[in-house]
């Protein structure tokens, strides 16, 4: 069932045995280890949600999963792998989309589920310090009571962990108002390679004392080291948030409303997000939000959603309300129409749109995600270039390619290009890589805006990096990791 772009195989490695198991137990409790090996004997069916992805793309055939509670138990764990030349596939919620949370063959997955405990806040300078195995949606509950928020939002908030955050320098619906995370995350704690535990967990905002060593760690996928440990900033809750949706007639129009949404709302703009005809369909078809009113929306091409993050309510909303008007009367106007939210229902139930794309997509079929920065005004160029190429090639019908879609970050010029397949085959990949990866290249984007490159991309690595950034990534992989066991098979060539 393997054919996706993984190494063929993983050298030089050993794979976990019955003594590394009883090691383990000496530092693990039982209910800490999942292994098939004996004496656990746990059934392979349990060890499935860890050794398959999201989207059941990419399967690993790991023995034994760690569940460690502790950074030291990690340390140790860490440690023996290293001396016994066992592969570990760091793990956090599995939503990853690029197979970088999945063992390549049966390599040993170290899950930060058990570590889940917030460590300190500070609600005068907004200081979280927090477990990597925080999920991000119990972080946001967290932090609500003390009015703060998490500066990233995406749509696996529910699973995602704040270490895999941090470890795919998640991006997510926020990033146009509180940047990315190598900004807001102000220090890590990382077990090394060697089991060694960095402690930069700083609560300095400012802390200028030689080389910024975290800032290796974010991105970096798991393949330096295991992040235990995340300070980061959390913002100040907004006291209002509003939104709206935009039906647009037409594609074009994207980039001058983007410009006049920013000229109007400019301090309390929060989020720009694109959805094109086609996936907001999906969208409504899977009950995923609550749809505007089919009428209202004919003929409309594609759809902004449009978030206000401010101080006052009443400011914020006769700042939309008078964006809207002047949209409307406008001699040509950019939109067919818009649904401003007049309740928290309605607010979440717009919101619900967006995020429900991912698993609208999937519910249609088996998704070939290119999650590519491109120019804006090239989103819609790349969708019609990739349906057409797959018409060419006869692969754009029900049994092929059903559909393709895109929708994204406008504000970071992050597209999401989906391709929904009615199942993952070897033609269909020969089909579209590296046709997309030449046609990003072609605009001098880039082929992984915020996902990350885990298995799928390691060979698309060249289309967005020169060959002496790609020879001194791996140096510093090689400082790090010596033996190679850190997520062996991801991100480098
Ligand atoms: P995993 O999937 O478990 O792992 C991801 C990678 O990080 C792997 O390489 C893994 O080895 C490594 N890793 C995980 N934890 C650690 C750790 N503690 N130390 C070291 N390495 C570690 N991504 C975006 O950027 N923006 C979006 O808007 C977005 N929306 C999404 C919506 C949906 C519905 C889904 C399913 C996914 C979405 N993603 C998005 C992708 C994914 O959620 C992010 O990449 C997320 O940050 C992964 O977090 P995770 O805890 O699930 O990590
Ligand atoms: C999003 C999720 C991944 C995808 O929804 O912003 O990052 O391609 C994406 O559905
Ligand atoms: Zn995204």
């Amino acid at each position: 069932r393997r054919w996706s772009h993984s190494p063929a195989g993983l050298t030089g490695l050993n794979s976990v045995t019955e003594e590394d198991l009883a090691h383990f137990a000496k530092i693990l409790p039982s209910s800490s280890i999942l292994s098939t090996l004996s004496p656990s004997a746990t059934p392979s069916s349990e060890l499935e949600p860890f050794n398959n992805d999201w989207m059941d793309k990419y399967h690993g055939k790991s023995t034994t999963v760690l569940k460690p509670r502790t950074t030291q138990e990690v340390s140790e764990i860490v440690r023996w792998c290293n001396q016994r030349k066992i592969g570990i596939v760091p793990q956090g919620g599995n939503t990853g989309l690029v197979g970088g949370g999945v063992p390549i063959q049966d390599e040993l997955i170290l899950s930060l589920a058990n570590m889940a405990k917030v460590r300190s806040f500070d609600d005068v300078s907004g200081i979280l310090v927090a477990d990597a195995g925080c999920i991000l949606q119990s972080l946001t509950d967290y932090l609500a009571p003390h009015h703060h928020i998490v500066p990233l939002d995406l749509g696996a908030k529910g699973s995602c962990q704040i270490g895999g955050n941090v470890s795919t320098n998640a991006g997510g619906l926020r990033l146009l108002r509180y940047g990315s995370l190598h900004g807001s995350v102000l220090g890590l704690e990382v077990v090394l390679p060697d089991g060694t535990v960095l402690d930069q967990l700083t609560s300095l905002r400012k802390d200028n004392t030689g080389y910024d060593l975290k800032q290796l760690f974010i991105g970096a996928e798991g393949t330096l080291g295991i992040v235990t440990g995340v300070s980061i900033l959390a913002a100040p809750a907004p006291q209002a948030s509003n939104n709206v949706m935009l039906a647009l007639p037409k594609f074009e129009n994207v980039q001058p409303l983007y410009k006049e949404v920013k000229r109007q709302l400019s301090e309390v703009l929060s989020a720009f997000e694109f959805i094109d005809r086609t996936v907001y369909d999906l969208a409504v078809k899977h009950g995923q939000g609550r749809a505007l009113n089919p009428q209202d929306i004919e003929g409309a091409e594609c759809f902004v959603l449009v978030e206000t993050s401010g101080g006052n309510r009443e400011h914020d909303e006769q700042k939309l309300n008078s964006l809207l008007e002047s949209l409307m009367l406008a001699e040509e106007p950019l939109i067919n129409t818009g649904v401003l939210a007049s309740s928290p229902a309605q607010f979440s139930a717009l919101w619900a749109i967006r995020e429900g794309l991912t698993e609208a997509v999937s519910k249609e079929g088996k998704a070939y995600k290119y999650d590519i920065s491109v120019p804006l005004n090239k989103f819609q160029e790349v969708v019609d270039k990739t349906r057409e190429h797959l018409r060419s090639k006869d692969l754009l019908h029900e049994n092929a390619v059903k559909y393709v879609v895109g929708y994204g970050h406008v504000g970071d010029g992050n597209l999401h290009l989906n391709v929904v397949a009615a199942a993952y085959t070897p033609e269909i990949e020969a089909a579209l890589e590296p046709f997309v990866y030449e046609l990003v290249a072609s605009y001098r984007g880039s082929i992984s805006a915020e996902h990350g490159i885990g298995v799928m991309k390691t060979h698309a690595l060249q289309y967005s990096k020169s060959p002496t950034s790609i020879e001194w990534m791996k140096k510093i992989k090689a400082l790090f990791d010596p033996n190679g066991i850190m997520n062996p098979g991801k991100v480098l060539p």
